[in-house]
């Protein structure tokens, strides 16, 4: 079982986005690549058979385009989060418009509690939160009983001591139908059966950000193996260029909301 999505949310990557947050020194990224990757991302979405809502670019806040940051959507309900670098924070204000055109009310996460998107796993029945540098324990409790109340277990899982990874969803991915794709370092951190995990080959570690949308995975280019292993479980990848978004700590999941 997958879920079926019908829309996402997108934004735009501003001119600014070269000044936004990195940990990895793989050079500055070209700003007609980012927004040439940012259309087939957004072509690619919307052939899985999602409407996609493409918001314009905020200047001030140089990683907006990494939306799946700012808020987590589950059974039909919102959550506007409070995104955990102070950089970012006026992200998630930017988010309420656009949400509120779908969702009647928006919860929202409160100081001191901080989480970002890329932390929050929903699978089928379940979610996972990581503990990160940026998702605190205030915030990870906040959203587990949010969770809680539309009768989803959440499970907090650290990851504080992980340097190869910024969030969850950097090295762990739900593909639906039981099956995760999961980094070495996360195998063993969860209760989840070995069997129903793909398991990324050391040098394909970027890849385990891949997202289910419907009848496709979108995966990043340039992990041959972990494409092969998808196709052999029955899943038919759509691989996109993403070496700009890579270059600032981004992967294919922060780019859109997908409800
Ligand atoms: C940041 O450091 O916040 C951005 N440069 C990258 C955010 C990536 N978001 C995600 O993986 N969900």
């Amino acid at each position: 079982m997958s879920t079926k999505f019908t829309r996402a949310i997108a934004r735009r990557p501003a001119p600014t986005f070269a000044d936004g947050l990195t940990s990895v020194s793989l050079g500055v990224p070209d700003y007609d690549k980012v927004l040439r990757q940012h259309e087939a991302y957004c072509d690619a979405l919307l052939r899985t058979g999602v409407e996609v809502l493409l918001l314009d670019p905020d200047d001030r806040y140089p990683d907006s385009t990494f939306v799946e940051d700012t808020a987590i959507v589950a059974r039909g309900c919102a959550i506007v989060t409070r995104p955990g670098a102070q950089s970012r924070l006026g992200e998630a204000a930017e988010i309420r418009a656009p949400l509120s055109q779908f969702f009647a009310t928006l919860d929202e996460i409160v100081a001191p509690g901080t989480v970002d998107g890329g932390d929050v796993c929903e699978a089928d029945d379940r979610a996972f939160i990581g503990l990160s540098h940026r998702t605190n324990r205030e915030g990870a409790e906040q959203l587990a009983a949010w969770f809680g109340k539309r009768s989803i277990p959440a499970t907090i899982v650290d990851i504080r001591d992980l340097d190869s990874i910024l969030h969850f969803k950097s090295g762990w991915a739900n593909l639906g139908d039981g099956t995760y794709v999961v980094i070495d370092e996360l195998v063993d951190r969860l209760d989840v059966p070995h069997e129903s995990i793909v398991r990324t080959a050391p040098e394909e570690a970027y890849g385990a950000n891949c997202v289910r949308v419907n009848d496709v995975v979108l995966l990043a280019a340039g992990h041959p193996r972990l494409q092969a292993d998808l196709v052999k479980r029955g899943f038919t990848p759509l691989v996109l260029d993403m070496s700009e978004y890579q270059k600032m700590d981004g992967g294919l999941s922060c780019l859109s909301i997908r409800f």
